[in-house]
């Protein structure tokens, strides 16, 4: 953004204040994609060679969650001195979210264990697939068992599909892009329904392929972007359209609906960051001035709804007039829309929109200039 001298003053603070050798657990999933990706690509940026040595010193502390368990798949808690892990009962996404920064790790400081104990996790969920080549949405990471029958696209499965793009595209590893291509395919043969000439992702059963509910998370409509950045421009923009459709209706996001009725199924909306991030993708990925006004569309309405006296909040009912807001800025609100509005409407010259890899938290770990 420019903000050079902003920036100088936060990795100053981080050189005197930040450590982790904390009598205190966290949860991995999200430590890595806020703080292991926001150190690296704050090291990308700077090339302050103390933000990437933090970054190995947490994922150092991050990695008994993968090292203790009998599958490769991690613990969900690790106590970041001692060690200690907590939580086998883990989820898609809560295992195979780390290619990304692991392996950007592993490549900036020539060890390859980061990214050996991140594609063993993603591989063993994949290796679990089954004969119609799904996964469920829960997993015993001692056990390898899993313990759901549900098959979904949204949480908490759904940035371990973006993660096994994410293995491909950088590090161009062809396991990560066959693993991607097989659910894809999957998950296009038995969730993809077109309602109302709309196209929707159900919850099926992952062995049967039978539908189990047309419930569709908000989190889902990252989707879109996910198959843009695969090449699958079709389904990608279909896929926005039906989201476009569902923020007509209601100005901004519910975080649950269901396509069946077209009707909120949970009608807050925590002020996500998901549809912004489709239409970045796509307008990146080919498709252009539409999916800028998209997002613009998603910024105004954004601004007239959660504006708060302080700052911008979530929403608690946003089928109230007027909606009835609630008092919470979530982390990637800065991470992620506010970054994904500024690179769709800026044209920063220190961006490069044609070559780019953003993480699943928004973290520029590709394309910085
Ligand atoms: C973000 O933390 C990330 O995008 C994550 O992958 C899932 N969802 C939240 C925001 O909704």
């Amino acid at each position: 953004m420019g903000l050079d001298a902003e920036i100088e003053a936060g990795v100053r603070w981080i050189e005197k204040n930040l450590h982790f050798d904390i009598d205190g657990e966290v949860q991995v999933f999200e430590t890595n994609i806020r703080m292991v990706g926001g150190l690296l690509s704050g090291w990308l940026a700077t090339r302050n060679r103390h933000l990437l040595d933090l970054a190995r010193d947490l994922t150092d502390r991050l990695l008994p969650a993968f090292l203790k368990s009998p599958t490769g798949i991690p613990y969900r808690f690790v106590n970041l001195r001692t060690g200690a892990v907590r939580d086998a009962t883990t989820f898609p996404a809560e295992l195979g979210t780390y290619i990304s920064e692991f392996g950007t790790l592993s490549r900036a400081v020539s060890d390859p264990r980061y990214y050996d104990v991140a594609k063993k996790a993603a591989k063993a969920c994949f290796d679990r697939r089954s004969a119609i080549d799904l996964v469920a949405d829960t997993i015993d990471a001692e056990t390898g068992k899993w313990l759901s029958r549900r098959a979904t696209i949204g949480p908490p499965s759904d940035s371990y599909f973006e993660y096994l793009y994410g293995g491909w595209r950088l590090f161009a590893d062809a396991d990560f892009r066959r693993w991607y291509d097989v659910h894809a395919g999957a998950i296009l043969k038995h969730q993809a329904e077109r309602v109302d000439g709309r196209l929707w992702f159900a919850q099926v059963d992952f062995e049967t392929g039978a539908r189990l509910d047309r419930r569709q998370s908000e989190l889902a409509s990252f989707y879109a972007g996910l198959l843009a950045k695969a090449g699958d421009h079709v389904h990608a923009s279909d896929y926005l359209a039906s989201w476009t459709d569902v923020q007509a209706r209601f100005d901004v996001l519910p975080e649950g609906f269901d396509y069946g009725t077209f009707q909120a199924t949970r009608a807050s909306n925590e002020l996500r960051p998901e549809f912004a991030d489709s239409c970045l993708a796509l307008y990146v990925h080919g498709g252009g001035e539409p999916y800028r006004r998209l997002a613009r569309i998603h910024y105004e309405n954004m601004k007239r709804t959660s504006r708060a006296r302080f700052g911008y909040t979530i929403i608690d009912d946003i089928t109230a007039r007027p909606m009835r807001q609630g008092d919470l800025c979530p982390g990637y609100w800065w991470a992620e829309q506010m970054k994904y509005y500024w690179l769709a409407f800026s044209a920063t010259p220190r961006f490069d929109y044609r070559k780019n890899y953003l993480s699943t938290e928004g973290k520029v770990l590709v394309g910085l200039k």
